[in-house]
């Protein structure tokens, strides 16, 4: 257990411009709003809270922002000076928390400050390990992604994956102590991964579990085989990075990018919990919740319920 204090930091990332959609930057408001910081502080936690972005105006939705395009040959990226900007900011909060030894719990906003929780934490712990829970990848170089949106490359600026092809926006990258490794990586729940990010993807060998390999071997195994490719010694620090589009759009709609045929809510909270059972859950980024996504006052709730609860398995609710 690296926190014996139980001390937690709320890292609010209310932020929208890795991608199109208005509303994620609504996120860490509402997850607070349901009850976060009390759910937190009622399993024994002393939580407190850092805002980032504060006054800093990088926290607008798209449509109040100008859009901007940065091209290169054939590789593109959108926004790159307001997500620069942003996730540097988020990057130092992160890193501060972290060299604490406090347990920093970021929430989102878009899955863009990936870069800057990884890259955070990695500085205080560089034997850290990641998994990745998503539909998606995140994983996209400018010459793969598809759209442009930087919450589809994370995992490869904090890998530092072409870095010839980067905005200058994103020099503070280099700063950072650690680059994350292929071998430090798994994914699970992956069922939307572009043509580009499963080259890279497979030329890496990175550890990458599919909703097929949850049907075939059940949560419990994929966990245990996770956690052994990146963590074979038992004994380093986990990060997990939650895009809540991971679980199936039954239980987390409003969210940007849903993919039908995802976690079970169950499914869901286990991974998180199985890895606080090991003792080394040691930050935790919840991100994706889109409440202007919701069709119905149920579905916001729903989406929001969940990105709570998985904080809450996360730091003990169902250790009984
Ligand atoms: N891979 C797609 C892209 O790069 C979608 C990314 N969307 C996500 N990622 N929500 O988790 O645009
Ligand atoms: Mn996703
Ligand atoms: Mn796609
Ligand atoms: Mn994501």
């Amino acid at each position: 257990n690296f926190y014996p204090n139980k001390e937690v930091t709320i890292i609010s990332a209310p932020f929208s411009a890795g991608q199109r959609n208005g509303g994620v930057e609504k996120g860490p408001k509402y997850l607070l709003k349901h009850g976060l910081k009390e759910d937190l502080e009622a399993l024994g936690w002393k939580v407190s809270l850092e805002e980032p972005l504060k006054g800093s105006g990088l926290d607008l939705p798209p449509s109040e922002t100008s859009q901007e395009i940065f091209e290169a040959g054939n590789s593109r990226m959108r926004n790159p000076t307001i997500v620069g900007q942003a996730t540097e900011k988020i990057f130092e909060t992160v890193k501060s928390v972290a060299h604490k030894k406090v347990f920093p719990l970021t929430i989102g906003g878009d899955h863009a400050i990936g870069m800057s929780t990884l890259a955070g934490f990695l500085d205080a712990y560089p034997d850290a390990c990641v998994l990745w829970i998503d539909a998606h990848a995140d994983i996209n170089t400018p010459d793969t992604s598809p759209s442009g949106n930087l919450h589809g490359f994370p995992v490869s600026f904090a890998m530092g994956l072409k870095r010839d092809l980067w905005h200058k926006q994103f020099d503070w990258l280099d700063n950072a102590k650690t680059k994350l490794l292929a071998n430090r990586i798994a994914y699970i729940g992956l069922r939307d991964v572009d043509a580009g990010e499963k080259v890279i993807l497979r030329d890496l060998g990175i550890a990458a579990y599919s909703m097929y390999h949850v049907d075939k071997y059940g949560i419990a195994k994929v966990v245990e085989m996770a956690l052994s490719k990146i963590n074979p010694s038992g004994k380093s620090p986990v990060h997990i990075s939650y895009d809540v589009d991971a679980l199936d759009p039954l239980f987390t709609p409003a969210t940007g990018t849903p993919v039908r045929g995802g976690l079970t809510f169950r499914e869901g909270m286990y991974i998180v919990e199985a890895v606080a059972e090991t003792g080394n859950l040691a930050a935790l980024d919840i991100v994706e919740c889109n409440p202007d996504l919701a069709i119905s006052n149920v579905h916001e709730f729903d989406t929001i319920a969940a990105g709570c609860a998985i904080a809450k398995s996360a730091l003990g609710e169902t250790l009984v």
